[in-house]
């Protein structure tokens, strides 16, 4: 799968060589700049925006802005006498505190005063800024400015999730009762934020003040600079926060979710995300964990302008045991560079999914990722030894146990796993990585129906028991849908067009000859009970990589066709595969998928797939684009249909944005009572992760 692009990512620390290279380059133009100009001015940010300080340095272009970065700055001056630049500039250097920057010029004091105290813009408040008014939107028709503009109807939605009784009355948008969305002197939390920027509410202040100056040896107090926490930025500031093109960390893989986060940050360790926790969690700055940002229901975006924390450069294997094969790890090693590493010292990762390459360890558990051979290694329920975790308010939970069994007090462990940073950040996994199979085989079955499919399955059971790896099944639309998309890859079962299914099995085992007699006496039975049409067993490693390639690319292709709904379903196997029969007929009922007439049908395929020995399907609908009128035929129908054959509405994705809601489909009120007891336990304040998995 593509690796999504990664770029202007902003770091807490910089050790890089690069870095090095940067600083050095710094010191030498602000030494520059002191030998140029005359006058040397700290001034501070309020409610930093780039669009105006960029505003600012136009003005001023003729002077010399720097900005960020203050320890290098002050180690370009010098931190005392006897190592300063220019005489007395060293007494700048600890002044060099928060959000401040330096601005070299020849223009005089006072030209400088007037032109910065005059020097306001009006902004949009971010969260964690207290606000400056109390706002109480009336029950009634909503209105929004000075113009009493009516408010879009298609944003109902959105002032409903953001905690408004808002309803659509004949088209307009209506709210039941009063909302208050903040009170005077109240800090504001993201969703308050958002709503005031609805309503065009103004509540930050952009301005430069000038704090001191410097001049021929001279230093002059200007103002004294409080920190306070009416600045939220600036303390986030400290940590290296800035704000870029933040586009591949707000929209997931599929597309299908944008946030407006502003703010990615990419801690180091466990003490950075620890303090950014308690930093966001004493001033109700709400947080989005994200991985590999692989996942599909829109858990590791955020949903408004929540602060992404992405785990990307906690990318150390810490451990590994070659005797217990227990590995420990930073919680943003990359799957398949786990794997690799395991795999050099004889051993493999008992996790395996089509998005190796760019998923994360920490998002896998906390997604608690099934992927394609949970039949055979388990959940990671069972594989994860221990975990680090940073709560809400920063507390570090160190359980790095690599021990098989630990039955002291409970299992505090599990509750990470598939919480989807509900309620604390992964920073380190334990993981028990089984030995690498001497032997591999894969083989390709074409089946003519369903019933076959299963059939297949207990004979394999039979046949292959202890070393059967995977089982898994695709339909032939989505085979159709990858040699369509995916060019490379070709289909090693040419002329079964008749088959409507199709089945991938994999065997691991000791004893390659051994574990090849017993595939090929499978087959044989297979196809002498007709269970199968066709079959192929791999021959080498290149074709073991090919016909998984295919079975893995099923999710890219769909992407490729055009927008996809997709629905990660448990099922008893009977009923796995009728859930896509029905879900077409319901749509094609509802004229929305019209197969004889493409041009004005919503829908262009139902097709399914998945993960057979699991009880798993993968229904993927592909539409034109995503519509709501496909949205309404599909759902709640879907999640009806799996409560009444007794299934999960989350097999192995997780709940994230998509299904937060229908929880009650799978889970009764008790549990629910429960799992929200225990988020807010953890995260009183609901920073972690809103809008989403409890909602
Ligand atoms: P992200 O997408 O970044 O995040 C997922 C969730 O975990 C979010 O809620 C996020 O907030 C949270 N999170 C991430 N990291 C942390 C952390 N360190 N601490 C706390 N919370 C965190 N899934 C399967 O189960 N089986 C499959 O076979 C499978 N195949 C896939 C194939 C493809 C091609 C693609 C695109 C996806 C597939 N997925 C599959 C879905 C996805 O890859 C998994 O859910 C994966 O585990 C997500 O990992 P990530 O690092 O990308 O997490
Ligand atoms: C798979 O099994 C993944 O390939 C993705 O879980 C499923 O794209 C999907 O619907
Ligand atoms: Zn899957």
């Amino acid at each position: 799968m593509p690796k999504s692009k990664r770029q202007k990512i902003v770091n807490l620390t910089k050790t890089s060589k690069k870095g090095k290279e940067g600083k050095d380059e710094l010191v030498s133009l602000m030494r520059e700049a002191c030998d140029t100009f005359k006058h040397c001015y700290i001034f501070k940010v309020n409610n930093m925006r780039n669009n105006y300080l960029k505003d600012v340095r136009n003005e001023w272009n003729t002077s010399r802005f720097f900005f960020g970065k203050n320890k290098v700055m002050a180690k370009a001056f010098g931190n005392s006498p006897e190592d300063e630049y220019k005489s007395n500039i060293s007494s700048l250097s600890a002044r060099l505190v928060g959000n401040v920057g330096l601005l070299f010029t020849n223009s005089e004091p006072e030209a400088v005063l007037e032109y910065f105290n005059k020097f306001e813009k009006q902004d949009y408040a971010r969260a964690g800024i207290k606000a400056n008014e109390t706002v109480v939107i009336p029950a009634g028709p909503v209105v929004r400015g000075e113009d009493n503009e009516k408010f879009p109807h298609n944003m109902e939605s959105q002032l409903r999730h953001l905690g408004m009784t808002t309803s659509l009355v004949n088209g307009v948008v209506t709210n039941q009762k009063p909302h208050t969305i903040c009170k005077k002197g109240e800090t504001l939390s993201a969703e308050q934020a958002q709503l005031l920027k609805h309503f065009y509410y103004q509540m930050a202040v952009f301005k430069i003040s000038i704090l001191s100056h410097w001049c021929d040896g001279k230093l002059e107090i200007l103002a004294e600079d409080e920190v306070n926490n009416e600045d939220a930025e600036s303390i986030l500031g400290k940590l290296g926060v800035l704000e870029f093109d933040l586009e591949s960390y707000n929209v997931d893989w599929m597309k299908k979710y944008k946030g407006k986060s502003e703010i990615v940050l990419r801690p180091k360790s466990v003490q950075e995300v620890s303090e950014v926790l308690k930093y966001c969690n004493s001033e109700n700055l709400a947080v989005c964990p994200q991985g590999g940002n692989t996942g599909l229901v829109g858990g590791g975006v955020s949903v408004f302008d929540e602060i992404i924390i992405q785990l990307g450069r906690m990318n150390e294997i810490r451990s590994f045991d070659e005797q217990s094969g227990v590995a420990v790890c930073d919680a943003g090693v990359i799957l398949e560079n786990l794997d690799n590493f395991v795999g050099e010292r004889g051993y493999m990762c008992p996790l395996d999914l089509g998005a190796k390459g760019t998923c994360q360890i920490g998002g896998n558990i906390s997604t608690n990722a099934g992927g394609l051979r949970l039949l055979r290694y388990g959940s990671l329920h069972g594989t994860v030894l221990g975990l680090e975790v940073v709560l809400a308010d920063g507390t570090v939970l160190n359980n790095l146990s690599m021990l098989r069994k630990d039955n002291t007090g409970l299992d505090l462990k599990q509750l990470f796993i598939g919480a989807e940073g509900s309620l604390g950040i992964v920073t380190g996994v334990s993981i028990l990585t089984p030995k690498k199979p001497n032997s591999v085989n894969v083989a390709l079955l074409a089946v003519p129906n369903y019933e076959f499919v299963l059939e297949n399955f207990k004979l394999a059971k039979s046949h292959l028991g202890e070393i059967l790896s995977a089982f898994e099944f695709f339909d032939s639309k989505s085979l159709q849908l990858v040699l369509k998309h995916l060019n490379q890859l070709r289909n090693p079962l040419p002329n079964t067009e008749d088959s409507k299914f199709y089945v991938l099995l994999e065997t691991h085992g000791s004893n390659f000859e051994h574990d090849q007699e017993k595939i090929e006496m499978f087959l044989e039975a297979a196809m002498e009970k007709e269970f199968c049409s066709n079959g192929s067993l791999a021959q080498g490693e290149g074709q073991v990589r090919d016909i998984w390639a295919i079975r893995e690319g099923i999710p890219e292709a769909c992407g490729k066709e055009g927008a996809v709904y997709k629905y990660d379903i448990s099922l008893p196997l009977k009923s796995l595969y009728s859930l896509c029969e029905v879900v077409e007929k319901k749509l094609i009922n509802d004229k929305i998928y019209l197969p004889n007439d493409f041009e004005n049908s919503l829908v262009k395929q139902v097709l399914g797939y998945g993960h057979v020995g699991d009880g798993n399907i993968h229904l993927n609908i592909s539409a034109k684009q995503y519509d709501s009128r496909v949205l309404n035929s599909i759902e709640p129908f879907v999640y009806e249909f799996t409560k009444k054959n007794q299934g999960s509405i989350s097999a192995e994705h997780g709940l994230g944005v998509m299904k937060g809601k229908f929880i009650s489909y799978s889970k009764s009120d008790e549990m629910i009572t429960v799992m929200k007891n225990i988020k807010n336990l953890l995260d009183p304040n609901g920073i972690m992760n809103p809008y989403k998995f409890l909602v």
